[in-house]
């Protein structure tokens, strides 16, 4: 299946968006293999670098606009419950501007899939401090030092209600086609946080690289997740778990409402 658009790529040499994309490629290509119609299978992106990756593959795709990839996609979800949605945001996009999508998409469980492109940069703008720069991070936004602690979306996903969080590397391919596959696969809510460096705004390629370790937990256990996902705060020392920190079934918004009536009192 040839997946190319025959778009030109502008993304920067080295950028971790790359290897995103090569297994996001992947995904596709298995799941169509496996049954899945390539016409189901539907993309949407915020804006950021990372939002270039609708031009990128061919599926159907949606390029929609600053941090309301959770709407799009759920709208698109809600509409034809046979589709395959998968969003792509930024940290910025995802953990700030859409924020509260991101949440409320997460607390509703809709059978939805986020991946999110975490450079913890504004990498299109320029290089302004994003929601999961670290503290003290000089930016073209914070030149004296970033004085804002970073947010941590580990526990602010586990907090909301999602019920599959997961963490990887834009460094470890084979890791990170494996967390979008599981993800996708999943009935409900589910997150993927890619860890990756901004070659030009934030390069901390060697620092992702030499604190990321494989977990090997329950994810059926929300307690161990929290206490994993406590170990690194997105600062400049910690642990960077990656896997599935957690994953739950339950009722889907779609299950929930077709059978909406059932759920009145009276
Ligand atoms: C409502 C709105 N606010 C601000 C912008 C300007 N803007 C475009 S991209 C961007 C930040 C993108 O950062 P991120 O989501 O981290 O993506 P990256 O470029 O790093 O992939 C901003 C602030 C915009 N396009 N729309
Ligand atoms: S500015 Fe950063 S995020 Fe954007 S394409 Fe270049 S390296 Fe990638």
């Amino acid at each position: 299946m040839n997946l190319e658009t025959g778009a030109c790529n502008t993304w920067c040499p080295g950028c971790g968006n790359f290897a995103i994309l090569a297994s996001f490629k992947k995904v596709v290509e298995e799941l169509v293999k496996e049954g899945r119609r390539h016409e189901d299978i539907v993309i949407a992106s915020g804006i950021g670098c990372h939002a270039k990756i609708v031009d990128y593959v061919n599926v159907n795709s949606f390029y929609s606009i600053h941090g309301r990839v959770p709407p799009t996609i759920s709208g698109m979800k809600v509409a034809n419950p046979n589709l395959t949605v998968v969003g792509f945001a930024g940290d910025g996009d995802g953990y700030g501007e859409g924020v509260a999508h991101l949440v409320f998409a997460a607390k509703r469980n809709i059978d939805i899939t986020m991946i999110i492109h975490n450079n913890r940069i504004y990498g299109l703008t320029t290089g302004q401090f994003s929601p999961t720069t670290p503290q003290g991070q000089k930016t073209k936004s914070t030149p004296y030092g970033n004085p804002e602690y970073p947010l941590n979306p580990i526990k602010l996903m586990l907090g909301a209600g999602a019920t599959f969080v997961a963490r990887t590397s834009s460094f470890e391919l084979e890791h990170m086609r494996q967390m979008m596959k599981e993800a996708v696969n999943h009935r409900g809510f589910a997150i993927v946080d890619v860890v990756e460096p901004c070659l030009s705004f934030f390069n901390a390629g060697d620092y992702i690289k030499a604190n990321t370790y494989k977990m090997n937990h329950d994810p059926s256990d929300l307690k161990k997740a929290w206490e994993k996902a406590c170990e690194w705060n997105y600062t400049t020392e910690g642990k960077i778990h990656l896997g599935i920190f957690y994953r739950e079934e339950k009722p889907t918004f779609g299950e929930l409402l077709l059978k909406g009536k059932n759920l009145r009192k009276s």
